[in-house]
């Protein structure tokens, strides 16, 4: 039997795009999908899906066996603004998830693990701009500590057990396939939903409050050029600083208003704002550059063009 991949959260934002790349690339039979259950009907009917709870490490464990799974994308995860209303839960699934694949590799039943990390681990003390590979990590945010963590707990996995995982920080990501879920950075795509659909935005993060971002077809050539990278080139194993764009709600207002004049935008900051306050306002990705050739394609007026786009055909308006 040829070695599989499985997806593991693969209903999320991330996962429902990541899962068509990979088959595109591996094809559909040799990527399996999984979620905890089958809200994205579309995804569960377009190809090997399995209801995969990633709290359960049996039920992991013998997915892998009984398919031949040798590579584990763990993208499974409660985010930035759900971790703080449900902290117990995220450290639980955030990390137990992480310990079942990280010993999966150790034992040597999968080879390989994607794990995607944050940019939610830097916190306060960070330098907020241009914010380097190696700096202060004092995260504010039950998330940011389960990815900051994460991150030590993989570098470790790979220096004592030569375990082959690998990680990027993602900024927020943008997209117009799957909706978001209890991040901080959610405002960037409900944002378009609303332009298109009513004309008017109430963001909850202030104007001025600027954060890295991500088209997420450059999110998704990230994860895979990373996981295409020869190992011997990799000098990043706890997770690789990522960046694309940075904006404010101001800048991406405007660049909706430039596309659609009637579009107007207010400003009602909630609790996320102190959550964003809390990050970067832009990334030096310098080392995923020069490691594994990193290089984003999407800036932000090409990003608001191409999500208009797709969400006019998408709400045939
Ligand atoms: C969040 N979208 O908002 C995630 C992301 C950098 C932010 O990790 O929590």
């Amino acid at each position: 039997m040829s070695s599989k991949i499985l997806i593991i959260g693969a209903c999320g934002q991330i996962g429902t795009e990541l899962t068509t790349k990979l088959r595109e690339i591996h094809g559909v039979t040799n990527v399996i999908a999984s979620d905890i259950n089958t809200r994205n009907l579309d995804l569960v009917n377009s190809g090997p899906f399995e209801i995969i709870d990633a709290k359960n490490y049996n039920a992991i464990k013998d997915c892998c066996l009984q398919n031949n799974v040798k590579t584990v994308y763990l993208m499974a995860a409660l985010l930035s603004a759900t971790g703080e209303k449900y902290p117990m839960e995220a450290w639980d699934l955030n990390m137990n998830s992480l310990f079942h694949v990280l010993n999966l590799a150790k034992q040597k039943t999968i080879d390989k693990i994607f794990w995607p990390s944050s940019i939610a681990v830097f916190g306060p003390t960070t330098p907020s701009e241009n914010t380097p590979q190696h700096t202060i990590c004092e995260p504010t945010t039950v998330y940011g500590i389960t990815k900051q963590v994460g991150e030590r707990w993989c570098e470790y996995y790979h220096n004592k057990y030569d375990v082959d995982v690998r990680s990027i920080r993602y900024p927020g990501i943008i997209s117009y396939k799957a909706m978001p879920g209890g991040g901080t950075t959610d405002y960037a795509v409900e944002i378009y939903h609303e332009a298109i659909k009513t004309g008017k935005y109430e963001s909850f993060l202030s104007e001025n409050t600027s954060l890295p971002m991500m088209f997420m077809e450059d999110a998704i050539k990230a994860t895979t050029k990373i996981m295409e990278a020869p190992a011997e080139n990799l000098t990043i194993r706890s997770a690789y600083n990522l960046s694309a764009i940075s904006f404010t709600p101001k800048e991406i207002f405007e660049s909706i208003k430039a596309k659609m004049p009637e579009f107007s935008m207010s400003y009602k900051p909630d609790f996320r704002q102190a959550i964003a306050d809390s990050w970067p306002s832009s990334i030096d990705d310098s080392v995923a550059r020069k490691d594994w050739n990193w290089q984003h394609d999407y800036n932000l007026k090409e990003m608001t063009s191409e999500m208009l786009k797709q969400l006019r055909k998408k709400y045939n308006s």
